[in-house]
């Protein structure tokens, strides 16, 4: 049976007995709650926070390593982190408008976690300052994660720059960072029974109210990739890369629909290259920088999805986040989005950077984990087209003739 088919039933069942529990044997519920819902909840949250650190170091070391000649690349390079940048911070502000309109956490009375692990977000000004680590091993020790991530991209730099003399540094990152992917993997296959201990749990304690809101979670976060896709990108499209934004589409569609199914940005890559240099003519020289690069650091999809998880939790537990704390989600989520792999269900992992940067519960991620499947497939696809959109954005203002070309691209998925 197909992973993502054992979570749904995993995603029922936890519905179904929670809800069960709730309006039927509360008492019951506490017990299994006690012993069973919350012990497997903490232990997979836990098995999540063991990896997230090796694994956004060694992904992001490998990013920023992968900038194959930085010195030619310096035009090109700039032109493309730019703009990955810039619709990364779109992508994340769509997602905390939506989100504080549309409210999807507000009005249920989810149980606040008993733990006091929650501390108060620092000033947004002081984050700033201590992103640059002074001693970056106590960083790793203490998963400082803002500060890893600035450490790992000037490590990856400083192996780009260095290029062939540090070989045996490249290789040992590229097999710690399989190593960790694998470890992701595996971690996913507990997914079902996580996902139906933690969906117990949090409708156990909240009942129907909790269902409507999670279905209001999904909506806001869908419309926001949707705005996104469609805004964001058709504006960059038309106005910068000259294209029209639906012809656009039509040749990045076998692409997406491969994201969409694998929900793997890095299992797609070769058929966004495909589309992107065969469907609109971009030259390789562009894409064979701007895609892999793309496709580790570049997540607008996953950016969304972290924006507005933070929101729907703070609603949910009644936690009210200042302005400026909602600006530290835009730069916590665009660093989260950079350190997430392009591997499924990773982006969920990288929440357990956004939450404690804004004071928010970890607990709130059983309650996102059990909806995330079919998000992920949604956010994948926005995540490659992203990378896509910017491409054809960087060739054309390297005075690259793109266009549509209508060649049909055949897709590696049976
Ligand atoms: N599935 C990831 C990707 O490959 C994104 C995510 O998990 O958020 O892009």
């Amino acid at each position: 049976m197909k992973l993502t088919t054992k979570i749904l039933l995993g995603i029922g069942l936890g519905l179904v007995v929670g809800l069960a529990l709730n309006y039927g044997a509360p008492s019951v519920f506490t017990t299994l709650n006690d012993y069973v819902f919350a012990p497997v909840g903490d232990l997979f949250i836990k098995a999540i926070k063991m990896i997230v650190v090796p694994l956004v170091f060694f992904s992001i070391v490998l990013g920023a390593a992968g900038i194959s000649d930085p010195k030619k690349m310096g035009r090109i390079g700039g032109k493309t982190i730019l703009l990955y940048l810039l619709t990364t911070a779109i992508a994340i502000s769509i997602a905390l408008l939506l989100a504080n309109v549309i409210s999807p956490g507000e009005g249920v009375d989810v149980a606040k976690p008993d733990k006091t692990d929650i501390e108060a977000a620092p000033p947004i000004k002081d984050t700033l300052l201590n992103i640059v680590p002074e001693n970056p091993v106590k960083a790793l020790a203490e998963g400082q994660m803002l500060q890893i991530i600035f450490f790992a991209l000037a490590f990856g730099a400083g192996i780009a720059l260095l290029g062939n003399k540090v070989n045996r540094v490249k290789e040992f990152v590229e097999q710690a960072n399989e190593v960790m992917m694998k470890l992701v993997h595996l971690l996913m296959k507990v997914v079902p029974y996580a996902a139906f201990a933690l969906m117990a749990k949090a409708v156990g304690e909240a009942g129907l109210d909790l269902i409507a809101s999670m279905g209001l979670y999904m909506i806001t976060l869908l419309l926001a990739l949707l705005i996104h896709m469609t805004l964001t990108y058709g504006a960059f499209l038309k106005f910068m890369a000259k294209l029209n934004p639906f012809k656009f589409y039509k040749a990045m569609f076998p692409a997406m629909e491969v994201a969409f199914t694998t929900s793997s940005s890095a299992a797609t890559l070769p058929i966004t290259m495909n589309s992107v240099e065969k469907g609109l003519k971009v030259p390789k020289s562009v894409s064979s920088f701007v895609l892999p690069l793309g496709a580790t650091i570049n997540m607008d999809g996953t950016a969304i999805m972290q924006g507005t998880a933070a929101i729907f939790i703070a609603q949910l537990y009644n936690i009210d986040l200042s302005f400026s704390q909602q600006l530290l989600i835009i730069l916590t989520a665009t660093l989260a989005s950079i350190g997430t792999a392009a591997i499924p269900s990773a982006g969920i992992v990288m929440l357990t950077i956004v939450f404690p940067a804004v004071g928010l519960p970890l607990e709130g991620l059983g309650i996102i984990l059990g909806v995330d499947r079919l998000l992920d497939m949604a956010r994948t696809a926005t995540n490659i087209t992203g990378d896509a959109m910017v491409a054809t954005c960087v060739a054309k203002s390297e005075g690259a003739d793109v266009e549509v070309t209508g060649e049909s691209v055949e897709t590696a998925v049976s």
